[in-house]
């Protein structure tokens, strides 16, 4: 057993839910009458937290706690609880800026590590939507959203220093979580590591390739350097298709204890990532090829339409509430010819958000397939050499956006290139100039 992380500290049950939530006096308001009329459902999807759904007679709440250990591993991987301060404290800094895009947290247990929070039903999780087929045309925008409100009011753009620098304080103490991310996202899949999980023998041959190539691992040294240290805005940190829950009217953001002050471009970059992902995943899924073809195209529009909201509403944010920030000091740009340049200066900032999203997608998605921490698009396909097959080719692409990120300068160049790598197989050709 794991020593309790404090005294008090108790992992939570489905048969000890309501013994705990009656202590909550604003929750049992929310539920209405006594524990003995509460349902728990346990829901818990992700890897390392324990989350529950309850019912009373007036309403529902989510329950989610802080395991001490990854749930999908055991207890033979030791987490820090601690992580539960961040992402209410994620939470609660974004909440202005992002409304109704991510639920209402309704109390917080720094002894327990529980968040409870608004539950999200009829919501289903982005992936399974995704997998099923069942598309949601305003989820692409509604999280574009999200990230443009985030990425801009939390950056200097919309800061003053002062507030930006207690955000970095406070954020740059999640480090148990960074600790993951260093591990399973930027050092992994470069190296032989027992976490990893290859699909042996048919994959072998890219693993080799990513652990042999010095120009690849240059950039994902870059792109990891960036991460730790390029302080522009609170980032989720872990905003993938499981990351989002929707209907057909309502999108909404969960699961920020990965926040972190990082470059701006790594959420926008895990999001179109995982679109990415469940494209190349489609084409080996069960089901009708004619449907699942037709879906691809749902997801490229999909990415565009995130990837261009996303731009527009950044720019728009910013023009519209210039000068709140220490950055681009906007009494330096007040006549024509500074207005002008302004324009240009946002624009080389969006930009500059594209090539980081652009490296940090790659990485993504290479963490997703040879990495600990794997993904259903791919697990649902039957039989491991078909899933090898998809693997493959978004091995393929995200290893030419590294080496060749000029071959993409926009989005369209890397909707248009996920055919080309579809077919590559499992041989790496690291001579190809791919
Ligand atoms: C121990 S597994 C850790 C991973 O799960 C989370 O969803 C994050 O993606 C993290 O990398
Ligand atoms: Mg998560």
């Amino acid at each position: 057993m794991l020593d309790a992380p404090n005294s008090q500290y108790r992992i939570l049950s489905a048969a000890t839910v309501p013994a705990y939530l009656q202590t909550l006096p604003a929750v049992v308001d929310r539920l209405g009458g006594a524990p003995s009329d509460w349902t728990v459902r346990d829901v818990a999807d992700g890897n390392i937290n324990s989350v529950f759904l309850v019912d009373g007679p007036k309403g529902g709440v989510c329950v989610k706690q802080a395991l001490p250990y990854a749930r999908i591993h055991g207890e033979g991987w030791p987490l820090d609880i601690n992580r539960a301060i961040y992402e209410d404290a994620y939470m609660a800094r974004l909440a202005p800026h992002v409304g109704q895009l991510a639920p209402e947290v309704y109390s917080f247990d720094a002894e327990q590590f529980v968040i409870v929070m608004e539950k999200l039903e009829p919501h289903i999780i982005l992936r399974r939507a995704l997998i099923a087929g069942n598309h949601y045309p305003a989820v692409p925008g509604a999280v574009a959203e999200y990230i443009a409100q985030a990425s801009f009011h939390t950056s200097d753009l919309a800061a003053p220093f002062e507030r930006k620098a207690t955000d970095v304080s406070l954020f740059s103490k999640n480090l148990s979580l960074q600790r993951i991310s260093a591990d399973l996202i930027f050092s992994d899949p470069y190296t032989v590591v027992w976490r990893n999980k290859l699909i042996e023998p048919y994959l072998t041959a890219w693993g080799a390739a990513f652990r042999s190539d010095v120009d690849l691992k240059s950039e994902v040294a870059r792109l990891r350097a960036l991460y730790f240290g390029k302080a522009q805005s609170l980032i989720h940190g872990d905003l993938h298709s499981g990351s989002v829950m929707v209907t057909a009217e309502d999108t909404r953001v969960i699961d920020g204890e990965f926040a972190w002050i990082g470059p701006s471009g790594f959420d926008v970059g895990n999001f179109i990532a995982h679109y990415i992902m469940a494209w190349y995943a489609k084409d080996e899924q069960p089901g009708d090829e004619t449907e699942r073809e037709a879906y691809r195209r749902l997801i490229e529009t999909d990415i565009a339409a995130f990837w261009s909201t996303f731009r527009q509403r950044f720019l728009e944010i910013w023009r519209a509430e210039a000068g709140a920030g220490d950055a681009y000091f906007g009494d330096h740009f007040n006549d024509p010819a500074g207005a002008s340049r302004l324009e240009s200066l946002r624009q080389a900032y969006v930009d500059d958000i594209f090539a980081d999203a652009r490296g940090f997608l790659a990485l993504k998605v290479i963490r997703r397939i040879i990495g600990y921490a794997q993904i259903a698009d791919f697990h649902v396909i039957e039989g491991a050499e078909a899933q090898a097959r998809a693997k493959a080719g978004a091995l393929a692409l995200a290893r030419s956006l590294l080496l060749h990120p000029d071959r993409y300068p926009d989005i369209a160049s890397v909707i248009a290139a996920l055919p080309r790598f579809e077919a590559v197989g499992f041989d790496p050709h690291p001579s190809r100039n791919w």
